[in-house]
């Protein structure tokens, strides 16, 4: 199959090009390279260092023996989607092209309303050119399991039954995110379904779970890693737990820490969305994916890190900060997740293995994290409408960037954290 990934230079699009390369399909990518330069806006940078994109092509080139085609370019621009579509007409696209950070989108009220801004008009112009240039291409979406927030019921896969008043349906489960950037998914879901409905179109949503993790198969150079964020803005949680345990800073489960939620690792989310591609929805499918392995609270991934950490000879410590956001700290959490199951997904990557691998790689990279160690823990705050003053008080202590001369990366390629040419090639 021919798959378009947008957002094929991010920590997720990168893996699932070389697993998609590996299984024997044609990969072609779109990016505009927003989150390198988003990344160096609050001061940090990835943990593995990064080669430009064009190198990253070369590597899989040499590496692999496979190609690449790239399209450097926004999805903001209709008539630059359009092309691409029409030039390429995919089976599939796993369009990945979206601001992903909750805690970017509540910095104020421009990083919010980008973020709605940006996610919104990508997928909405994706749609509008797959209708007239690529019907029966199947659209993954990534979306998020934080579209549904923290019920006190069983969270149903996309779509549950209800009596209400003698009369019974079936309908969308509802939503009720916790950020500007969640709430920009369930906005998309709702264009993503109705789009499909209107212009019979096939589309997969991904309710995607929180990712942690480094590496997949296919990364066997350190030429092909992915990005590994661990700032505040841009680190999931676990992936910024082992941060600051390998940096000595305390591991910050917020507030009471028993907030639930489902995890997967980054080798079996691409397994997973994998699987999606290679079982298309129908025409005027549109069908949801609850995608994530197990649920754990932040608590019990502290602990573990923690043991882990001991393990390894350092000295790690738990806080219990108050909580920046506005989320139930203690909850009922419950979703179901059978679809993928049902089409062959099988979990690959126990929780305490895939620590231990991270913990080997920063602790390769410890140099790079000591030298943003100020970025690691939270500034942003949920309930303030302008959390810049803080972070631009961090943002002054920030070392200027590796090839500036400070800090180099200990080992891998260049340690760019920016693109060195546009390479709009197919
Ligand atoms: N948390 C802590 N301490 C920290 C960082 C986070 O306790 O130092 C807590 C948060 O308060 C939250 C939970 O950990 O309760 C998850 O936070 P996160 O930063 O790992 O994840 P989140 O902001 O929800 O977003 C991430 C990805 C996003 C994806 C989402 C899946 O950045 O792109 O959509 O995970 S989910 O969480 O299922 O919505």
């Amino acid at each position: 199959m021919k798959v378009l990934i947008t957002g094929i230079d991010g920590y997720s699009g990168w893996p699932l090009a070389l697993h998609l390369l590996g299984r024997g399909h044609d990969v072609v990518g779109i990016d505009n390279f927003v989150t390198r330069r988003r990344v160096k806006e609050v001061g940090s940078w990835s943990a593995t260092p990064i080669p430009t994109f064009a190198r990253r092509q070369a590597a899989v080139h040499e590496i692999l023996r496979k190609d690449i085609g790239f399209y450097r370019g926004d999805l903001s621009n209709f008539e630059f989607v359009r092309r691409v579509l029409a030039t390429e007409r995919p089976d599939a696209i796993v369009h990945l092209a979206e601001q992903r950070s909750a805690p970017y989108s509540m910095i104020d009220v421009h990083h919010a309303v980008a973020t709605q801004v940006e996610n919104l008009t990508g997928t909405l112009h994706l749609l509008y050119a797959m209708r007239e240039c690529s019907p029966d291409t199947h659209l993954v979406k990534m979306g998020t399991m934080g579209e549904y927030g923290t019920p006190n019921i069983d969270i149903a896969e996309g779509f549950f039954e209800v009596e209400f008043n003698g009369r019974k349906d079936r309908l969308p489960f509802p939503r009720s995110a916790g950020s500007w950037y969640h709430w920009s998914k369930v906005f998309d879901s709702g264009d993503v379904m109705y789009a499909t409905k209107i212009w019979n179109l096939r589309s997969t949503d991904v309710m995607q779970g929180v990712i942690y993790g480094i590496r997949t198969p296919e990364i066997r150079d350190d030429r092909l890693l992915t990005r590994f964020d661990f700032d505040e803005t841009w680190g999931t949680a676990l992936n910024r737990f082992i941060a600051q345990a390998v940096v000595g800073l305390p591991i910050t489960p917020y507030g009471r820490g028993e907030q639930r939620r489902g995890f997967i690792a980054l080798e079996d989310s691409m397994q997973s969305l994998r699987i999606a591609v290679e079982h298309p929805a129908s025409r005027g499918e549109y069908r949801v994916f609850n995608q994530f392995d197990a649920a754990y609270s932040v608590n019990e991934l502290a602990h573990i890190v923690h043991r882990v950490a001991t393990d390894l000879g350092l000295h790690p410590t738990i806080d219990h900060p108050t909580d920046p956001r506005v989320e139930a700290e203690q909850h009922y959490y419950n979703p179901l997740h059978d679809n993928l199951i049902a089409l062959g997904y099988r979990r690959t990557r126990e929780l305490e293995e895939v620590i231990r691998e991270i913990f080997h790689d920063l602790i390769r990279y410890r140099r790079r994290l000591e030298a943003r160690r100020h970025v690691i823990q939270a500034t942003v705050q949920w309930r303030s409408a302008d959390s810049r003053p803080a972070l631009a008080a961090r943002h002054a202590e920030t070392p200027p960037l590796a090839e500036k001369g400070h800090p180099a990366p200990p080992a891998g390629p260049q340690g760019s954290s920016e693109p060195a040419s546009a390479h709009p090639t197919a």
